[in-house]
């Protein structure tokens, strides 16, 4: 018979191999030793610091699944989730920040982009001297991209862009920024280009006063007739496939990195219901307590298990995208359901900074939300189980 460990149940650290266990005892350090320290007054403060970019790139945090040559550190799928996990059981916002970076801005340039782009932008967003961001979304065009306005029009050399984006993580310290855009040289498909800081007609204004994810900055991208030579087209794909390839990786990541968020609400709760006695007895001696653990504990471990399955199939090249929104949808949804009750079990102390656990509940809204709401993902799944879209 096996020894039950109420914090891994179905041992999931057995089924990882010695580098992907390296690279998450890395990532746990870094964000237990950097990040935990900053987070309570980076969230109040409503403060990004992009000197992190530069921390995470120097232990290969950054794009870490991109080849060697180009600055990446060649890992598993499975190694990226473990670091979304370490990561996010800090905050959601520093996830965030980090797997926009590697999932939709190295990724594409990797995947999509020239040799010539590669080799200019890759290896300075591995060690995060470069920042980058995301802009799919728009304010008429959020779970519906196919309808975004933005038009990218031939011009002599290149093409002229205008156009608005708006929610986009980490837009305004961003150096370099990967738009989707429809184009008229291309039949009006659409096409992904990198822009750089400081291009003419080229801002990316803060969104200020968010309630969710104070830690990682969120801004608009204004093109105004922003003119770019042909050098700055990702030559390799054209229609939604590319952005959508780009956030089938983010959404995976975010799986994994929701059941860290899960897991710091879990354990807090459980610690706070060992120490809290009311009615001369701790919390954590009451059925209703227990049960809510309880909950915790297996929806987690069933997330996480989930997580690791589409990681393998992910790095075996046998996922599909609808393994993705099973694991990004549920995974989201469970952990903002296990930060309620977190907060809850917690009584007053529950809504304090301090512990940390309603700071996840906020973020964990973005998160439910961003890269394909939850609902939009039941109809992903719909329409895999039916063949009818119901969009
Ligand atoms: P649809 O007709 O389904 O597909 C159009 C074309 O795209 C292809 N495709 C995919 N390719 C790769 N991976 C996927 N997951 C794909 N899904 C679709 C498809 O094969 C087709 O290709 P082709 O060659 O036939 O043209 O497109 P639709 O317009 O009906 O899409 C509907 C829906 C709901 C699937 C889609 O629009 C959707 O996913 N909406 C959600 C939007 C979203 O997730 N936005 C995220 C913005 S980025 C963000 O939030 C970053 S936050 C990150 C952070 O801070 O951490
Ligand atoms: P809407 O699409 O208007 O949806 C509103 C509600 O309607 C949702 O509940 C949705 O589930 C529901 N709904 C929509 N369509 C249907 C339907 N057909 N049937 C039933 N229900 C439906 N975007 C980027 O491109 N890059 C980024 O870096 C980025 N970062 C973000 C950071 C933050 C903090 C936030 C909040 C958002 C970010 N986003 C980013 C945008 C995000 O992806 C969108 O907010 C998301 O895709 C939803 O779009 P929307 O906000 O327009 O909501």
């Amino acid at each position: 018979m096996g020894q039950f460990d109420w914090a891994d149940p179905f041992l999931l650290d057995d089924q990882l191999s010695d580098e992907e266990r390296a690279v998450r005892d890395t990532a746990a350090a870094y964000a237990q030793e950097k990040l935990a320290p900053r987070i309570v007054a980076a969230f109040r403060d409503e403060h990004t610091d992009p000197e992190i970019f530069r921390e995470m790139g120097a232990l290969g945090l950054l794009g870490p699944t991109v080849p060697e040559q180009y600055g990446g550190v060649g890992a598993s799928y499975v190694a990226y989730g473990l670091v979304a996990r370490e990561v996010e059981r800090i905050d959601s916002g520093y996830r965030s920040m980090m797997s926009v970076q590697s999932s939709l801005v190295m990724y594409p340039i990797h995947a999509f982009g020239s040799e010539e782009q590669r080799m200019r932008y890759l290896p300075k967003l591995a060690t995060g001297e470069y920042i980058g961001c995301f802009g799919l979304t728009e304010p008429e065009a959020g779970s519906d991209p196919g309808g975004m306005t933005t038009r990218a029009e031939k011009v002599t050399d290149g093409y002229r862009i205008t156009g608005a984006k708006t929610w986009i993580s980490n837009a305004p310290i961003a150096d370099v920024f990967v738009v989707w855009a429809k184009s008229d040289a291309h039949d009006g498909a659409i096409r992904g280009f990198i822009l750089d800081k400081g291009m003419a007609g080229l801002s990316a204004p803060k969104i200020d006063g968010k309630l969710s994810l104070r830690a990682s900055v969120t801004g608009e991208i204004v093109m105004d007739g922003v003119v770019v030579g042909e050098e700055q087209l990702l030559p390799n794909v054209a229609g939604l496939k590319g952005p959508f390839g780009c956030l089938n990786r983010a959404r995976y990541g975010i799986s994994w990195g929701t059941m860290g968020a899960a897991e710091f609400c879990w354990h807090a709760a459980r610690q706070y219901g060992l120490d809290r006695k009311q009615f001369g007895r701790p919390l954590a001696a009451t059925q209703l307590f227990q049960k809510k653990l309880a909950d915790m504990q297996t929806e987690i471990a069933l997330g996480l298990q989930a997580s690791l399955r589409v990681g393998r199939l992910m790095d075996e090249g046998r996922f599909a995208p609808e393994m993705v929104s099973i694991v990004k949808r549920n995974n989201c949804g469970k952990a903002l359901d296990i930060a309620r009750a977190a907060r809850d079990m917690h009584g007053g102390n529950g809504i304090s900074g301090e512990y940390g656990v309603m700071r996840h509940m906020m973020n964990l809204e973005t998160v439910n939300t961003y890269e394909g709401a939850h609902d939009v993902h039941a109809l992903i799944l719909g329409r895999a189980i039916t063949g009818i879209a119901a969009f």
